[in-house]
């Protein structure tokens, strides 16, 4: 006959029992829902230089919160059992002096300054526009950039030719609700090629962005190619990407700017340098002769 349990014995038996069970459910759950949702807690792929900063910012204080948060329950776990009130005797006292306490402090000190010299270097190293690749679009216009530039050449004063991995400086207006992309270039017939909602744009390019608003405040941010960035009222933000693939990036307005809002998407098409200038010239095309069939129009209202 096996011998009778303690109480105490019975009770770790049934908690151990019932952790197991629990964590055995999670792990089949995660399966399950794993190709479902491919990392639930991590951001959107990376394909910008400027989105792999924001990425590693985000590991890097998800994983010292986590090895913090597993550190001190633990301890919290520990210092439970070991101290707590047992039949027939009372809890040892325990006091700490000050030093235990400055040391704990000092060392939790030191990592929220080297999380907060992360956050600065990989806020700083987002901002900075990189120049465009080997396989991005190599006549860019080159305009001055006022965002803080890494390594970008700048087209000498007063001269008309774009300095090599110029940035491609595009226009992103945001209205009530929608977007409206303005794209570089001198036309004849139109005064500028623009898209709505949908941003065409050369792989390996950096593209600059001009973020106005023509109303109220919207907020550009498209994920997958950087963070998020204010479109003001009578002032003009940047921000910029370099997309490393050929895809179509999903984002949104993220600032509510009224009923029309959650329509107010935005994708961003990144297509091989070629294909960007067919689309270009295309688009101008299909302007032009809209703008002739309205100019039309009106002379026939006219008469
Ligand atoms: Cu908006």
């Amino acid at each position: 006959m096996a011998p009778a349990l303690s109480p105490s014995k019975t009770r770790t038996r049934v908690l151990r029992r019932a952790l197991s069970t629990g964590a055995l459910a999670l792990g089949i759950c995660a399966a399950l829902a794993a190709p479902a949702v491919a990392n639930p807690i991590a951001p959107d792929p990376a394909h910008s230089p400027n989105a792999e900063d924001i990425r590693v910012a985000y590991w890097v204080t998800l994983i010292v919160a986590a090895a913090l948060a597993v550190v001190f329950l633990g301890a919290l776990f520990v210092a439970l059992r070991r101290f707590r009130e047992r039949r027939g005797a009372s809890p040892r006292r325990v006091t700490g002096g000050t030093g235990i306490t400055l040391r704990v402090a000092g060392a939790l000190g030191l990592v929220a300054v080297a999380l907060f010299v992360v956050g600065v270097l990989t806020t700083e190293s987002a901002r900075k526009l990189e120049p465009s690749g080997p396989d991005g679009l190599t006549a860019a216009t080159a305009r001055h950039a006022q965002v803080g530039v890494k390594d970008v050449p700048q087209p000498e004063p007063g001269s008309d030719e774009p300095a090599e991995g110029a940035p491609l400086v595009i226009n992103a207006v945001g209205q009530q609700w929608m977007w409206r992309f303005e794209y570089p270039g001198e036309r004849e017939d139109i005064a500028e090629v623009f898209s709505y909602n949908e941003l065409v744009v050369p792989v390996d390019t950096a593209v600059l962005l001009n973020v106005r608003t023509v109303d109220v405040l919207h907020r550009w941010f498209v994920p997958a190619l950087g963070g998020q960035v204010d479109a003001v009222p009578g002032t003009t933000t940047q921000t910029w990407f370099k997309a490393d693939e050929v895809g179509r990036y999903p984002g949104a307005s993220t600032m509510y700017s009224g009923t029309g809002f959650p329509a107010m998407r935005i994708w961003v098409r990144v297509v091989e340098p070629e294909e960007y200038e067919q689309y270009i010239e295309q688009r101008a095309n299909d302007l032009t002769e809209a703008q002739g069939a309205v100019e039309e129009q009106n002379r026939e209202a006219e008469e």
